[in-house]
């Protein structure tokens, strides 16, 4: 894909990072809540996005794969191995674009509660967020300048920190490291720099880490504790240090008990005092030991002990998400080129919008060493800076596909646009997409990058909503003999054979039949037999309906047959809205069903040929989206010189959906034995089943031979028994 929103969004973005090409992002970068947003000025948003570059190169610690040669994202990485392939994942450091996806963390949390998804699916963006609310806390490093700030979920624990922790990468750690320390904190730092974030944080992993020889001064209570590093501390979350609470926090107490650091109670089931702990207390309880705050329930006194903090200047409210920037440079052919040239002179500068898109280049070797192979072009490589006309090179990494799948959306509206990246007009029309389908395993990465493309280009005006997707469902997996349908596995269903034989309407008909539609199903050769057989049925329907005109007629079958018209249309309307398409059939049946009885209980001289004819219609409409050739075909048949797909979708009317409820009574040898409610104009063989199972019948027909049922429609069932 060439054109594109996102090279505008890059190289208008890029553009304030010009000067420097290692600019690394600053950390504190401010996050708004939607409705913050929206009332500042677009100005002011304009402004905001370009002070907090959306996209910035950076120096960043990357999961490398030697085997795919490529940097993954952290999603692309299950259970520590790459998610193509299974191949190992080492860390790396390597200069590289990002895209600031953190600043939009609160937004994307709050515009979830505005679209219509599945609830495990927002629970899964939720977590991928995930938000968490409570405290910073800064700690002075004793006879040092140092500090060192924490984030805390727990700062009603505050008192019972009894030693700090940061993670190895930390910068203060090379600054406080103690002379006598120095040796085995190398060490440890050599070691730790071989794991994955995956390894390093797994809960069942043995605990390790070192001391630095230096401490810190609790605030609260002026206490000197020791300063450790350790590598289940992630330099990527919160502040990257901790403050341990043995007491309260399960792994700090794994770590305490190993190196033998102390653990105090300061959060107390009972408000009694325990000697020793023997496990860590992680529930709400009494806070002990705790100052100003002893004798208080520990959950409810959060906020007043942030209070506090902030108060004294030791800390204050802090909100912290797990998100963290999306790292976009791929060492990759298939994706498009990153519109960037380094220039000699003028550093880092974006390719002008009227010189996108960059192309690929067609003439590439694959190396594989790890290098992008855009880089071996060297014509394509070496060009000019757009703003000096001096030597320039071209960025040579292309993007992460999931780049273009965050707007292909808009771009698919007008593909053919040769000015713009999309159709403005055409999206307004056409956007957000109302129904989206996809797979379950986009859960986080394609839904969550494409969400954050909208709210961007919303912010900068190209667009008029900010959530691109406001409906969505998963399909289900279509399984063989129980199996997932695989290349490796060999039992892959190929359609064509089957298209061959029974058409595309049976083959898609048994698609949406086999199951429901977020199930998925088992594939079965019977199963598709079986819709071809009732693909024929419709088909011999409308080969017995002679055109002769109505003679006489029935009523009271004609009510029913336009009842059951009526239900198959409404349930047919409503099972298509919900995306239940294998009851919306099975309704189909039904009134095929009814149809049939119709036409074979009655004499033609008897049939409303004009209700037929309507009923028939209306069962063209409703077969058309799941057949549409069928459809099609049938609709001509019956005279109709315009298509069917442009005939006006069929309505209900709830009135004459009502069935009346008749009372039927019921006669054992002629004697009037009980009465029984049945449907208006029952079939006869259902009347006689429900008055044979009757209660107060079946004391007289027990155990004697029943010779004769007769039934009288609407009004008897006549039973003879001997
Ligand atoms: C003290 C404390 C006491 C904590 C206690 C918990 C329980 P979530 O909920 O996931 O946000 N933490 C903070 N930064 C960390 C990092 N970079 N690496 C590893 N752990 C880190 O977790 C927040 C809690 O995780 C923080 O609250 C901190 O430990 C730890 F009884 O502070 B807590
Ligand atoms: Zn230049």
């Amino acid at each position: 894909m060439g054109l594109g929103a996102v090279y505008l969004l890059i190289s208008k973005f890029a553009s304030e990072g010009n000067a420097n090409v290692n600019a690394v992002c600053d950390d504190n970068i401010e996050s708004f809540s939607s409705s913050e947003w929206n009332g500042f000025s677009s100005e002011k948003q304009q402004e905001l996005l370009l002070k907090y570059r959306l996209t910035y190169l950076a120096e960043t610690e990357v999961n490398w794969c030697p085997a795919l040669g490529t940097v993954l994202a952290n999603d692309e990485i299950v259970n520590g191995v790459s998610e193509r392939g299974g191949h190992p994942v080492v860390r790396k450091k390597m200069t590289q674009w990002s895209m600031r996806i953190s600043a939009y963390a609160e937004r994307l949390l709050q515009g979830l509660d505005q679209i219509d998804w599945t609830e495990s699916l927002k629970e899964s963006q939720r977590n991928w967020i995930g938000k968490s609310v409570g405290a910073s806390v800064t700690f002075k490093v004793n006879n040092h300048d140092e500090v060192i700030e924490v984030f805390t979920t727990r700062p009603d624990t505050l008192w019972g920190v009894t030693y700090m922790v940061l993670a190895p990468e930390h910068p203060s750690v090379k600054k406080i490291t103690s002379i006598h320390c120095h040796k085995y904190v190398e060490k440890y730092l050599e070691k730790v720099n071989k794991e994955t974030e995956i390894y390093r944080t797994s809960l069942d992993k043995e605990k390790t880490g070192v001391f630095t020889g230096a401490f810190c001064i609790n605030p609260v209570n002026g206490e000197k504790i020791p300063v450790w590093i350790a590598d289940y501390v992630l330099s990527t979350y919160g502040t990257g240090a901790v403050m341990a609470v043995p007491g309260h926090d399960e792994r700090d107490f794994e770590f305490a008990k190993k190196f033998g650091l102390p653990i105090c109670e300061v959060i107390s089931p009972d408000g009694k005092k325990h000697e020793k702990l023997d496990a860590a207390y992680i529930d709400p309880g009494v806070m002990v030991q705790s100052g100003p705050f002893s004798g208080q329930p520990s959950d409810t006194n959060i906020p007043k002990v942030i209070d506090y903090l902030k108060e004294k200047e030791w800390g204050g409210a802090r909100v912290n998400y797990k998100l963290r920037d999306w790292l976009i440079s791929r060492q990759r052919y298939w994706g498009a080129p990153i519109p960037i040239v380094v220039c000699e002179k003028c550093g880092i500068v974006p390719v002008p919008e009227d010189q996108l898109p960059v192309l690929l280049p067609e003439k590439v070797e694959f190396k594989g060493t790890g290098e992008s192979p855009l880089l071996t072009n060297e014509e394509w490589v070496n060009t000019q800076c757009p703003t000096c006309g001096g030597r320039a090179r071209r960025e040579v990494d292309t993007m992460d596909t999931f780049v273009c799948s965050s707007w292909y959306y808009l771009r698919f509206l007008n593909p053919d646009l040769k000015t713009a990246a999309f159709d403005s007009e055409m999206v307004r029309k056409w956007l957000p997409v109302d129904q989206y389908v996809g797979g379950a395993e986009h859960a986080v990465m394609h839904l969550m990058y494409a969400r954050f493309f909208m709210k961007v280009l919303y912010d900068l005006g190209y667009v008029d909503h900010d959530e691109p997707f406001t409906k969505l469902v998963h399909q289900g997996v279509i399984t063989n003999l129980g199996a997932k349908m695989s290349k490796s596995r060999g039992n892959v269903i190929n359609p064509d054979g089957y298209i061959d034989e029974y058409g595309s309407d049976v083959f898609r008909m048994y698609m949406m039949f086999m199951g429901s539609y977020t199930d998925g199903g088992d594939w079965s050769d019977d199963g598709i037999q079986g819709m071809n057989r009732f693909l024929n049925r419709i088909w011999r329907l409308f080969e017995m309906i002679d055109d002769s005109p109505p003679l006489g007629k029935e009523k009271e079958r004609i009510v029913e047959l336009d009842r059951q018209r009526h239900y198959a249309v409404k349930m047919v309307t409503q099972d298509l809205n919900r995306f239940h398409f294998n009851t919306a059939i099975s309704r189909i049946m039904e009134l095929v069903n009814a149809l049939y009885l119709y036409i074979q209980d009655l004499r033609p001289d008897q049939q409303n040929q004009k209700m037929i004819h309507d009923v028939l219609k209306t069962l063209v409409q409703l077969i058309a989206p799941f057949a549409p050739h069928l459809g099609e075909e049938l609709w001509h048949r019956m005279n109709s010189e315009d298509s069917v797909f442009n005939s006006k979708w069929p309505d209900w009317n709830e009135k004459k959906l009502q069935i009346d409820q008749m009372t039927v009574v019921v006669q054992v040898n002629g004697k009037l034995r009980s009465r029984i409610q049945v449907e208006a104009n029952s079939d006869d063989q259902i009347v006689k089943d429900i008055a044979l199972k009757d209660p107060k019948i079946k004391k007289y027909i027990e155990s004697k031979k029943i010779t004769k049922v007769v039934v009288i429609r609407n009004k008897l069932v006549s039973i003879v028994v001997k």
